[in-house]
């Protein structure tokens, strides 16, 4: 496997960045986790417009323009020859001193690396669905953190995620400071009430997911009525359909939140549609390389 860093290409075990990169020391950078499928590239370019704005949220200029970044994109796929693939594009703040001034530091680092698989969550969920747990940390505030920004920093997501697996749950269901359904740690959260799909808006603590916003297009093609809509626990519990989305999680299905069955506690019809559409889309749609 080649890596990519700052336009070169290194073997995994020379791939390596300054300790003193503001990455490591601090989790100052941005990131975005891409699929291919079958020698498409799923949503580049929205992955690299999100990319773009968490890098300006965060005053980090990267140093190629877009258009630029999508060809070093495509030239690591086409280095690796994968036809299948998940890509880990990350833009570092670059090495500094022990301080936190970001003025210290020296050139971004730009790093690709290219795994043949991810998997999330076990195969064995996505046909029987998974069980959650409402965990106590809260999604970052925006005020504090914005969660629309995709930055290395990811210490809140994995402190839910501890909690749940400490408990022997898969994923976190997060809630926002105000007590709200926000999203999960690496997920998207779905609901479906009497034939309507709803999914809390992004600024309940919902990051703009690329996954999300392909399947509110699917649903609207398919004339199911959606809501990006705020909702709490109570009505997640009496939902009669409930899934996450996300890049690396695709969809998954949800039969069973805090112990309260959803549904039949079977994944739902309606997601099970959505599943297999989006599964055709990523075949059909994407960047070819
Ligand atoms: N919320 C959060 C907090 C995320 O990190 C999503 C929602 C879904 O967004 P997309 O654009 O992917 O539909 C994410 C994305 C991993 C991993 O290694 C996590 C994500 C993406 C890729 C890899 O756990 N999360």
């Amino acid at each position: 496997m080649k890596i990519y860093i700052n336009g070169k290409f290194y073997e995994k075990r020379d791939a390596k960045i300054s300790v003193f990169d503001h990455g490591l020391l601090y989790g100052d950078g941005v990131f975005e986790g891409i699929r291919v499928y079958d020698r498409l590239v799923f949503k580049l370019k929205e992955h690299i417009d999100r990319l773009y704005e968490s890098a300006h949220s965060i005053m980090l200029k990267i140093p190629l323009p877009k258009e630029e970044f999508i060809r070093q994109i495509i030239r690591t796929l086409k280095e690796n020859n994968l036809r299948d693939a998940y890509l880990r594009v990350i833009v570092t703040r670059g090495a500094g001193d022990l301080g936190l001034d970001p003025r210290k530091c020296i050139g971004n680092e730009t790093v690709i690396i290219i795994a043949d698989k991810i998997a999330l969550y076990p195969p064995k969920l996505y046909r029987e669905g998974m069980n959650i747990i409402t965990v106590s940390t809260t999604r970052n505030a925006h005020e504090a953190l914005n969660p629309q920004i995709k930055s290395l920093n990811y210490l809140n997501n994995i402190m839910a995620k501890i909690e749940a697996t400490n408990s022997g749950y898969e994923e976190a269901l997060m809630l926002n400071d105000q007590g709200y359904v926000a999203e999960c740690t690496g997920d998207n959260i779905f609901i479906v009430k009497k034939g309507e799909l709803y999914t809390p808006p992004e600024c309940m603590g919902a990051l703009s997911g690329v996954t999300r916003e392909t399947v509110l297009g699917i649903a609207g093609r398919m004339g199911i009525v959606k809501h990006e809509h705020v909702f709490t626990r109570h009505e997640l519990y009496i939902a009669d359909e409930c899934f996450l989305t996300g890049t690396a999680a695709e969809i998954i299905p949800v039969v069973k939140v805090d112990g309260r069955l959803i549904g039949t506690g079977k994944p739902g019809r309606l997601t099970l549609k959505l599943m297999k559409r989006f599964h055709e889309l990523t075949k059909k749609e994407g960047t070819r390389y």
